[in-house]
């Protein structure tokens, strides 16, 4: 690679698109309007503090949340924007209970799934939020240009086209892969470009930070506590006690263990029983951030040790259990519900 020193983001992509003859520029098209809805959303996170743009908008979602006023800005952001670029038939938003059309005559042949804005609970306190998004093909790409339905968008996380994040915190990061490794990005507002900083990502094989809410402990099945409990104890030959590392912003603790190797998990739990799966959702959440771990060199799963860019979803906002991170770590917590401990 080139010196990557000043590569935009935009210039990654057409790069990556000249490596493909065949494309026709509409996924190119398609990131380039998600970075300016991603550079719109920053600019407002950014003052949230000093506009009118904090606490809650007196509205609830589709999951039964108070909305916050910024979490209904990302996600009409997103949606106005996108529904009129011209490269998708349908998406779904977090914030949304059915599916979103696109504008007539403005039909094209991807889908767009996302989480406008993840992590809500800290936007108030000035804890890193983000954005996060999910590209299929529609299941229909020889039909022609017509509005995509539910079908289009309840397609497993290993037929993603693309799939990435935008976090806001002490600076904005674009982190997303098409297939073919991961990249970050790092937005200079004072230019509004976001720059190649962190080319090809891996995520490191083993780590030393597992993240979970403990909060959550008594309501665990029995493989989860064990597994917790290993990793507290202590034996240097095996890098343990880990550290505990939970923000409760799924896409700060993802990112962090991204770069520094962790392992997240979000569990089944008994605490909720109309969420017997644990609380984040697979379209929007998990299968995403799985595609881009799987691109970094780790692995995702359920706590059943289902890969989850396997599942095939059955509704919009189903809710998956989530292991996520390094290798090695979602290796040992497989073995724990299994009933086998590390050998030491
Ligand atoms: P808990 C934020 O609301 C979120 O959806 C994720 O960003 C985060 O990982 C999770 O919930 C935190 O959940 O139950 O630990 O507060």
């Amino acid at each position: 690679m080139a010196n990557s020193f000043g590569i935009t983001v935009s210039r990654h992509i057409m790069d990556s698109q000249r490596l493909h003859p065949e494309a026709t520029g509409e996924l190119s098209g398609l990131l380039s309007e998600l970075i300016v809805a991603a550079k719109t959303i920053s600019a407002e996170v950014n003052m949230a503090g000093l506009a009118d743009i904090l606490g809650m908008s007196g509205k609830t979602n589709i999951q039964g949340e108070k909305v916050k006023k910024l979490d209904e800005f990302a996600n009409n952001t997103i949606k106005r924007r996108m529904a009129s670029c011209g490269y998708i038939c349908v998406m779904t938003s977090e914030e949304e209970a059915d599916i979103i059309p696109v504008a007539d005559g403005c039909e094209g042949k991807y889908t767009l799934a996302f989480d406008p804005l993840d992590g809500s609970s800290n936007i108030d306190v000035n804890v890193s939020i983000g954005t996060i998004f999910s590209i299929h093909r529609r299941k229909s790409a020889d039909k022609p240009p017509s509005q995509g339905d539910e079908a289009d968008l309840l397609q497993k996380g290993s037929a993603q086209i693309a799939a990435g994040y935008i976090i806001y915190g002490s600076c904005t990061m674009m982190v997303f892969s098409t297939g073919e490794g991961v990249h970050g990005f790092t937005l200079d507002p004072s230019v509004g470009e976001f720059y190649l900083s962190h080319p090809d990502m891996k995520i490191p094989e083993k780590s030393k930070y597992y993240s979970v809410n403990e909060g959550n402990r008594r309501y665990w099945a029995d493989g989860v506590r064990s597994y917790i409990d290993y990793l507290k104890e202590e034996d240097k030959a095996t890098g343990r006690p880990y550290s505990a590392r939970y923000i409760g912003s799924l896409v700060s603790d993802f990112h962090r263990n991204l770069i520094t190797g962790g392992v997240f998990i979000y569990p089944c739990d008994s605490k909720d029983p109309t969420k017997p799966y644990g609380k984040l959702r697979l379209l929007y959440e998990a299968a995403p951030l799985a595609f881009i771990v799987e691109q970094a060199g780790g692995r995702a799963i359920t706590d059943d040790g289902v890969r989850i860019t396997d599942i095939i979803p059955d509704s919009l906002h189903q809710r998956v259990p989530l292991v996520i991170g390094s290798k090695h770590d979602v290796d040992m917590f497989e073995k724990f519900m299994n009933g086998k401990k590390e050998k030491k």
